[in-house]
């Protein structure tokens, strides 16, 4: 009796994992509505954990969540098998295909000292050739300068390898920052900048602060696209999202027909959005709840549930490095490699999806991450809303 329940729970783990190849997206599917049934509950009945402690005011903790089994353990594979998006398969619901390549930077905090070798891996499974990938500190030195951190270094194999996946010939440059405070990461941006970064896509946030406007002034580049995920927390707004020079990424739970194009693509319950609390409004926001910055401006996937492959050796145990995240991290460098694709950087980016020609973007339109006041804030509704603002790309016409 006492090995019964001591191995049955092993056994259902281990019976999550025989989904069969062609019934991944399926399975996506059914995890979908699970996931709006808990929607506003990023901890629902599904699995998912952070991997990202949370942290105090000033600093900020990255936006991504593994998928877990039961026990928040988790659910790591020796071999992709299908689990999770592919890169083709997120570049079809995306209509996306080769464009320009504008070099794209990643910030984030720490390092994994597997990056490179991790990147190549990911890359091999899918055919996506080798990289360009260049690593510095938040200086501009030697990457080997920043400490590791596996919550973090998951995170920064997430970004290399979603910008690996919708622009596989634009080179990578990672800069590290040397601890999760604002200050440090607002660094890293500038060094992304003055190293000739186009894009720099920022997967992490922290809660507002009366003067945080010292740190935005770090985040407004003209000429570069800054993406920033919204959030993972449902209805409420962090920076550096709230911050009117970047492009904020908000979420969406996406599944697929069987032809690989996008089935449904509806608000995910953990995106964060609403009204910056010390941010005023850009001039293109027209919305009219918010007298101040409206959080997100465009979406992406982001429900764990119909998560993204990811491959990470640095925290995981006895060769199984596959997994399966979500979070508004996924959101972030996907649209960030849009705009390299695009090519179009001019001014504030952020602006472009607020004049996007007719067909450009899909417009979500159902599922909610909380209550508010003003439904469009938390709602998916025809037009602008805040989880997705003006919506997810067709193509990349909208960047
Ligand atoms: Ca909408």
């Amino acid at each position: 009796m006492l090995s019964f329940r001591r191995f049955a729970p092993v056994l259902l783990v281990s019976l999550a994992f025989l989904i069969p190849p062609g019934l991944a997206s399926a399975n996506a599917g059914q995890n979908a509505g699970a996931s709006a049934a808990a929607a506003g509950s990023a901890n629902g009945a599904l699995h998912s954990q952070r991997v990202c402690a949370a942290v105090p005011v000033g600093y900020a903790a990255c936006d991504a969540r593994v998928v877990t089994d039961a026990n928040l353990t988790p659910r790591a594979t020796t071999t992709w098998g299908n689990r999770g998006y592919s890169p083709d398969q997120l570049r079809t619901a995306y209509g996306l295909s080769a464009g320009n390549t504008l070099t794209v930077a990643i910030v984030d905090a720490y390092a994994s000292p597997n990056a490179a070798a991790d990147l190549a891996a990911y890359r091999a499974q899918f055919g996506l050739g080798t990289a360009k990938l260049t690593q510095v500190s938040q200086s501009g030195g030697k990457i080997s300068s920043i400490r590791g951190n596996v919550g973090w270094g998951q995170e920064e194999m997430l970004d290399l390898e979603m910008i690996s996946a919708i622009c596989p010939d634009c080179p990578i440059l990672y800069v590290g920052a040397r601890s999760a405070s604002f200050a440090d990461l607002a660094t890293a941006v500038d060094t992304a900048a003055r190293l000739g970064a186009k894009v720099i896509s920022n997967s992490y946030g922290g809660g507002e602060f009366s003067t945080e406007a010292g740190i935005a002034s770090h985040y407004n580049h003209p000429g570069v696209a800054i993406t920033v995920s919204s959030g993972d927390s449902g209805y409420g707004v962090q920076i550096p999202a709230a911050f009117n020079t970047v492009t904020a990424v908000g979420g969406t739970s996406l599944t697929l027909s069987t032809d690989g194009t996008r089935a449904a693509e509806t608000v995910w319950g953990g995106a964060g959005s609403g009204c910056s609390a010390y941010i005023g409004k850009p001039s293109w926001q027209h919305d009219t709840a918010c007298s101040n910055r409206t959080v997100a401006d465009v979406a992406a996937v982001a429900d764990p549930y119909t998560g993204v492959a990811v491959y990470d050796s640095y925290g995981s145990r006895l060769g199984a490095n596959w997994y399966v995240f979500g979070g508004t991290s996924v959101a972030a460098p996907i649209i960030g490699a849009v705009y390299a694709l695009s090519g179009n950087t001019a001014g504030i980016p952020a602006s472009f999806a607020y004049a996007a020609p007719t067909g450009s973007l899909f417009d979500v339109s159902s599922g909610s991450n909380g209550s508010c006041t003003f439904a469009y804030l938390c709602t998916g509704v025809s037009g602008y809303d805040g989880p997705t603002g003006n919506g997810t790309p067709n193509g990349t016409g909208a960047f």
